[in-house]
């Protein structure tokens, strides 16, 4: 069965400042940055008759282009910190783009997402990383001097068989349209 997720790839321009904040802290497994991306909705292991549906309720999304711009580092997972992300800055065209997702993944028979929405791209997964590491890493970081990026289709990614990670391949891309 193919773990999918939907998602907005992260251009080569801004990857490359994200490159620059892979070190400085232990316990971190930095993100190939060939496979950051922004999730829009997780699907998991599915059929292929759902996968189906999915993809093709995704092709019936009409939205127009946007514009994204990073804003700031972060960590998931509070006194047992799992993740570094660089988070996204509010954007009504990405909230409209994830609603449109989130019909689209009902469209194909799954259950409704029940965690909030938080933007964001991850650039590590945190293995035995201390807070006290984490929290310094990130006042040392600071904030991300990165610019703004024209968000003009998403994708549907899949990833190995039911261990998830990278690589991801894009099994299907959907242009974004005035
Ligand atoms: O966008 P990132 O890389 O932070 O953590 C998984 C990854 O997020 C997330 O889906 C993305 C692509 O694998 N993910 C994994 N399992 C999930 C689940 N059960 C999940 N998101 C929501 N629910």
């Amino acid at each position: 069965m193919p773990r999918l997720f939907s998602a907005i790839e992260i251009p080569e321009s801004v990857a490359e400042r994200l490159i620059l904040l892979r070190s400085g802290l232990s316990g971190a497994r930095w993100i190939d940055p060939d496979n950051y991306h922004l999730t829009l909705r997780f699907i998991g292991d599915v059929d292929g008759a759902t996968a189906r549906d999915f993809t093709l309720a995704l092709s019936e999304i009409v939205a127009a282009p946007f514009e994204l711009r990073l804003n700031g580092l972060g960590s998931f997972g509070g006194g047992k910190p799992r993740a570094i992300f660089a988070g996204i800055a509010p954007s009504d065209g990405l909230d409209t783009l994830r609603r449109a997702n989130e019909r689209a993944a009902r469209d194909g028979g799954l259950p409704p997402e029940g965690r909030n929405f938080k933007p964001h791209v991850t650039l590590a997964r945190l293995r035995g990383a201390r807070p006290d590491a984490v929290a310094a890493y990130l006042e040392r970081q600071g904030g991300i001097a990165a610019e703004t990026f024209t968000v003009s289709r998403f994708v549907l990614y899949s990833s190995r068989n039911s261990v998830g990670g990278g690589p991801y391949v894009v099994e299907a891309a959907y242009p974004l349209e005035n």
